[in-house]
């Protein structure tokens, strides 16, 4: 926890950040340790960790080969999600540069999911985090930490997303009988 709590004055938001690697770094290691080492350097005078899922591994959705680990970052902060994003992609790029190299392919990818005060959108940034609600391995680790949130345009919980997700597709009876 950060010992600088932010003046009182300043209102607190919630958000949910997505964590995701599959990559090794350099110096932190495989990807599992990349995001414990994110998460450490989330934290700061104004972002506040209030709770992390465990780390979960599954398959890539997409072109990529290489398995993923992800996990999700509750964080109490007093920035405006332009800001909060600015400070993801700052925490991106430093963790992108690998020794000896230039700039190369990530090694971590950091999503603002969810927001405390509702919907953002604007050129760059969209809020919530419009693939949220067809992802596994975002809503698995979200659900662990926080399954009553709900998503401010459908309504939705993180749980009952996250069960909409799994249940199995109804079978068309009239389709199976040809
Ligand atoms: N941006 C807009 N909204 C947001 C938001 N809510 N949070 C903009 C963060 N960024 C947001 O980001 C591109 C731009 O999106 C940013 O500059 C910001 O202005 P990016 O991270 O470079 O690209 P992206 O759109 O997130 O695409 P990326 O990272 O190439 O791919 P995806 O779609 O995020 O997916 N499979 C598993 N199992 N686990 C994974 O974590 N991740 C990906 C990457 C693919 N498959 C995966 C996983
Ligand atoms: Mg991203």
């Amino acid at each position: 926890m950060s010992s600088a709590t932010p003046p009182s004055d300043i209102p607190l938001a919630l958000y949910a950040i997505g964590l995701g690697s599959n990559r090794r770094h350099a110096r932190h290691g495989d990807p599992r340790r990349v995001l414990l080492a994110a998460l450490s350097e989330l934290e700061s005078d104004d972002i506040e960790p209030i709770d992390v899922s465990p780390i979960i591994t599954s398959d890539p959705i997409g072109p990529s080969r290489r398995r993923y680990a992800n996990t999700v970052a509750l964080v109490a902060s007093p920035l405006a999600p332009p800001a909060m994003l600015e400070r993801l992609q700052r925490i991106e790029a430093a963790f992108g540069r690998r020794t000896g190299q230039r700039w190369s392919a990530r090694t971590l990818d950091l999503d603002i999911l969810l927001w405390s005060e509702g919907a953002w959108s604007d050129g760059n940034l969209v809020v919530p985090h419009p693939a949220m609600a067809n992802r596994a391995f975002v809503l698995g680790p979200l659900r662990a930490i926080a399954p009553d949130w709900r998503h401010p345009l459908s309504a939705k919980t993180v749980r009952q997303m996250a069960a909409r997700l799994i249940r199995p597709k109804p079978v068309d009876r009239n389709a199976e009988a040809h």
